[in-house]
């Protein structure tokens, strides 16, 4: 089963932003943006802007006749910068011109007076400070400090970890459009058309009835869309609103690297003590978080940092305390693991260490720790646990002691280049940490056609999910796929969306259309028992395009009886709502069973470091994962590489660099290194976890999109690993390794 839109991609008729035609009279937007990281600000100079070539109008903060705030968890973003700058990119002021290049030609003439501030980047310096931007978060199993007394081993270190830049081939955009009496429609590349609503609704004044957001599909979110394209709609709304012209806004991409968030950096403290069996006994960890100027998600960033602090590890003594630290950057936000990958660095780093000074492999540390059936997470919830058949099944295949004898053979004889391997396990937990977002909808309408029209909450962003949810509509109804179209995301039709993350969108969207499709397939099949002279309900099924009784064939086909249905006048549409149930957490005791389940699976990530260049080449990566019972292996297995090489590129080549000042150096694709086609490793192999375990995931086929990006957590250690065996050494930990980092550890002296 192919994604359904891969026709359309291959031949370029897949309907993105810029792709939609635009109304006669559109005006097109540019945002005049902060140079510096911090200060008062004096006044703003638009009058040459003004009056230069095509300007329609000028918007600052004080045009605005809503209010002036986009911060959608803490109330502490404003739209437009009023009064003071907190980061370089920060919105100022809109220029609103009749073509793109005017509005951008426009902008640069504005100048803006700035007192400058003392200006802060680094988390530890902001949380001396006490600029925090909720209060510090705290998970605590058992009682570390009375189960120190009793280790082995303890070792203590320190972790830095840098940022990522998403990198969406398609950059931010909105294009709003008047509708009568006051109302706006809002095309938006957002993974939240709900939040796009609420954010242009708050700086409009405007209720949520009066606004539609319609989303057709996102060249790319990975978590960057999914509150961080409400500022671009809300710049188009107010021009709309003020000039009574639709607004376009698609950024470009250097506007959209300087003036949008990415990946948190962290920088944490770790203490693991372990007995003299290699159980992990103790593990005390404190994040800092460098979460920008303004909250945005930061706060369940954090807390999904704690939720994944143990990894896939059971550890009965935990402390963790973690901090959102507020610095002169810009918002950092949402990233594919949403804070669980920078949590299980941190421990992996722990294992790294103690392996290092024990003089035992990591992988023994690893293996000897895994979480099992019955064991508890800091947080409460019991697993159900794959994390040892995962490292089983996929050591069994790949055979680790195998793969690393053969390194070991090659560095014997290798002297300037050198193999390191490294496993890698992951435990991811499947929901929204804030349960009410646990919900989803999805309308559906059979038409007197026999065709199907499925719209949900669930944005697709070429993860695929829109091919999920029509063959969840094709199977209920046992029919093929091309019966039914998934129409565009929008508001009216689906109200009150969760954004699609936390890989939940198949399943929670899927199951509100496996629901409604249920109940029309349902009344369908009250009528055609009668048809077929059936005795009950429970003899008549549909499949391929026809009704069976009692298992066989018969002449009704499904055209006729949906037909039949509307003459007799059955309700042939159904608006459908799933919450996922038995969840729960509660923050005042921070235990609780949040996640519906966890994916777990085991990678094996083999490099080769060049040692004269620090070059490295990623050999392979074989992963044991945990599909469940994939619907579509087309999709999920495009999902595992996607995020492999992006969680690869996260802790390798990319690295997002700012000055003392907050200015972003690495602000184009010359200076940010993303994995290209060369850089990806040379063998992929995926094999699905065997399992039989029930679970909540749509048609038990578990939710793919996040866990496997921290599969790429493994070539750090193995690049580690390799320039250890090049030299006796002990790099600090310090992500991501780029080739100037390798060269610096395979020579340096310290
Ligand atoms: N895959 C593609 N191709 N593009 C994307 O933007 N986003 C990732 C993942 N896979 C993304 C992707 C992220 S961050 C999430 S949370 C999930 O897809 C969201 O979709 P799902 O819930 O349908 O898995
Ligand atoms: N977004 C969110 C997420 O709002 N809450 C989450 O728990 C989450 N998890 C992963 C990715 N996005
Ligand atoms: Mo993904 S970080 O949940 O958008």
């Amino acid at each position: 089963m192919k994604n359904i839109d891969s026709h359309s991609h291959v031949r370029g008729e897949s309907v993105y932003l810029d792709d939609i035609p635009l109304v006669e009279g559109t005006l097109f937007a540019c945002v005049y943006d902060s140079a510096v990281a911090h200060g008062k600000l004096i006044s703003v100079d638009t009058r040459e802007a003004e009056r230069s070539e095509g300007v329609h109008r000028i918007i600052t903060a004080k045009d605005l006749i809503g209010e002036n705030q986009i911060g959608g968890i803490v109330p502490d973003e404003p739209l437009l910068a009023d009064g003071e700058v907190h980061f370089v990119g920060m919105p100022i002021a809109v220029v609103l011109a009749e073509t793109e290049e005017l509005a951008r030609k426009a902008a640069r003439k504005i100048t803006a007076e700035i007192e400058p501030l003392p200006i802060v980047t680094d988390p530890r310096v902001a949380a001396a400070n006490g600029d925090l931007i909720v209060p510090p978060k705290k998970f605590i199993l058992g009682d570390t400090a009375e189960a120190f007394e009793h280790c082995e081993h303890v070792f203590e270190g320190r972790t830095e970890q840098n940022g990522q830049e998403h990198l969406y081939i398609e950059t931010q955009g909105a294009y709003a459009v008047p509708t009568e009496n006051g109302g706006l429609r809002v095309y938006s590349s957002t993974q939240g058309p709900t939040a796009v609503q609420r954010a242009v609704c708050r700086v409009t004044g405007l209720p949520m009835h009066q606004v539609e957001v319609d989303v057709q599909r996102l060249g790319g979110g990975f978590g960057g869309k999914e509150d961080q394209a409400n500022a671009w709609a809300a710049i188009c709304a107010v021009g709309v609103q003020l000039t009574k012209r639709p607004v376009k806004y698609a950024l470009h991409r250097m506007e959209d690297m300087r003036m949008t968030g990415k990946r948190h950096p962290y920088s944490s403290d770790y203490k693991i003590g372990l007995d003299k069996d290699l159980k992990i006994v103790a593990y005390e960890v404190t994040f800092y978080q460098n979460a920008g100027a303004s909250a945005d998600l930061s706060p369940p960033v954090l807390e999904r940092t704690l939720f994944h602090c143990t990894n896939s590890y059971y550890i009965p003594n935990v402390s963790a305390t973690a901090y959102s630290c507020r610095t002169n950057l810009p918002p950092n936000t949402a990233f594919r693991g949403f804070g669980g990958p920078q949590g299980m660095f941190v421990i992996e780093s722990a294992i790294a260490h103690a392996s290092e000074k024990l003089g035992v492999p990591s992988s023994e540390i690893q293996r000897k720790n895994l979480i099992d059936n019955g064991d508890e997470f800091p947080y409460g919830q019991i697993a159900e646990s794959d994390a040892i058949t995962s490292w089983e099944q996929g050591n069994s295949k790949f055979d680790f002691a195998a793969l690393q004898s053969e390194a070991d053979n090659f560095n014997a004889s290798s002297k300037y280049f050198k193999k390191g391997v490294a496993m890698m396990p992951v435990c991811f937990g499947i929901s929204f940490t804030k349960t009410p977002m646990n919900q989803a909808r999805s309308l559906v309408h059979v038409y007197t056609d026999g065709s199907i029209a499925v719209s949900t909450g669930a944005v697709e962003m070429g993860q695929g999910v829109n091919t999920k949810i029509a063959q969840v509509a094709a199977k209920v109804f046992g029919l093929q796929i091309e019966a039914v179209k998934v129409h565009t995301t929008n508001t009216l039709r689906i109200a009150n969306t969760s954004p699609t993350a936390a890989s939940a969108a198949a399943d929670l969207n899927g199951k509100a259309t496996q629901l409604a499709c249920e109940s029309i397939r349902d009344r369908l099949l009250e009528i055609a028992v009668p048809l077929v002279e059936a005795e009950t309900a429970e003899a008549v099924t549909l499949t391929d395009g026809f009704v069976y009784r009692n298992g066989e064939r018969t002449s009704l086909d499904w055209n006729t009886l949906v037909m039949t249905a509307h003459l007799e006048r059955v309700n042939l549409s159904e608006h459908a709502h799933y919450a996922t149930p038995g969840i729960n957490f509660d923050w005042s005791t921070a235990k609780g069973h949040p996640f519906a389940y966890h994916v777990y699976g085991t990678a094996i990530v083999g490099v080769t470091v060049d040692c004269l260049r620090g070059r490295y080449e990623v050999d392979y990566v074989k992963c044991c994962h945990d599909f469940g019972t994939s619907m579509n292996t087309a999709v999920d297995n495009g999902q595992i590489e996607g995020g492999i090489v992006q969680g690869l590129g996260w802790m390798t080549m990319e690295e997002v660099l700012y000055d003392a000042d907050g200015k972003l150096r690495s602000n184009a694709l010359s200076t940010y290194k993303v994995p290209d086609i060369y850089s990806v490793p040379k063998e992929i192999t995926i094999l699905p976890l065997e399992t039989s375990r029930e679970n909540l995931a749509i048609f038990n086929s578990k939710a793919v999109g996040e866990p496997p990006l921290m599969y790429g957590i493994g070539a750090y250690f193995a690049i580690r690993n390799a320039i250890k065996a090049f030299r006796d050494c002990s790099p600090e930990i310090d992500a991501p390794f780029t080739p100037e980092k390798v060269l610096m550890n395979l020579y340096s002296s310290s």
